[in-house]
């Protein structure tokens, strides 16, 4: 489903009546700043990050700013052949919200599979499951990105959208991520996991609901 992205106007009209939502777009997807992620666990306690970080800026961002914060700024290339693991808190957990919920940001140096698997409690994961690299989307937007204090190289990001009702997860939602390289290749080079802002459908609904309340305050 592709109901994460979201018409910008129709989201700028909700957004007038239901309080400014800060926002980060990438191409046609539109993140919730609130959804960044605020913790991150490495497998491997950092070793491999401390080497192969990603930054717009040459410099090394440090755990956990490798993997969060409201931007797609930085990043961890080279994951391995699924040796290493990386969970991203959330600290407000994202919600099943109607259609796409999150989406995880790839920097297409190469193409790679993904695997992750999620946490409603923050604590028990359930089973690691494959993402293949067709299922991710061309977001339009590049970056220049220092690699372990090496290059500045270019690479377009490219969207993986997950509606977390695939996974089996119910309306609570999700606490934290964990993703690392699926299949063979070794070089998943990672930007982000977050959440979206409410897809239309689910805006609509709100949006209605206002409606009705409008009308019954009027009418009482
Ligand atoms: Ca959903
Ligand atoms: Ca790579």
């Amino acid at each position: 489903m592709q109901t994460g992205r979201v018409i910008a106007g129709v989201v700028a009209c909700v957004g007038l009546g239901a309080g400014a939502q800060a926002q980060t777009t990438l191409g046609s997807f539109i993140f919730d700043d609130n959804k960044f992620g605020d913790t991150l666990t490495e497998s491997d306690g950092g070793s491999h990050s401390s080497g192969n970080w990603l930054n717009t800026t040459n410099a090394n961002p440090g755990n956990p700013g490798y993997l969060t914060g409201a931007h797609f700024e930085t990043g961890v290339a080279n994951m391995g052949a699924g040796t290493i693991d990386y969970t991203i808190g959330y600290a407000s957990g994202i919600p099943n919200m109607t259609g796409d919920d999150m989406g995880i940001v790839v920097a297409r140096y190469s193409t790679d599979n993904v695997e992750i698997r999620f946490s409603t409690d923050g604590v028990t994961f359930g089973p690691w499951t494959f993402l293949g690299s067709g299922t991710a989307v061309d977001s339009g937007e590049d970056r220049t990105y220092y690699y372990g204090g090496g290059g500045p190289y270019p690479a377009r990001l490219w969207v993986h959208p997950i509606d977390l009702s695939d996974y089996g997860i119910g309306a609570g939602g999700i606490m934290a991520i964990g993703i690392r390289t699926g299949g063979g290749s070794g070089e998943l080079d990672l930007i982000r996991a977050a959440g979206f802002i409410p897809s239309p459908s689910t805006v609509a609904l709100v949006g209605a609901a206002g409606l009705l309340a409008g009308r019954r305050r009027r009418h009482g």
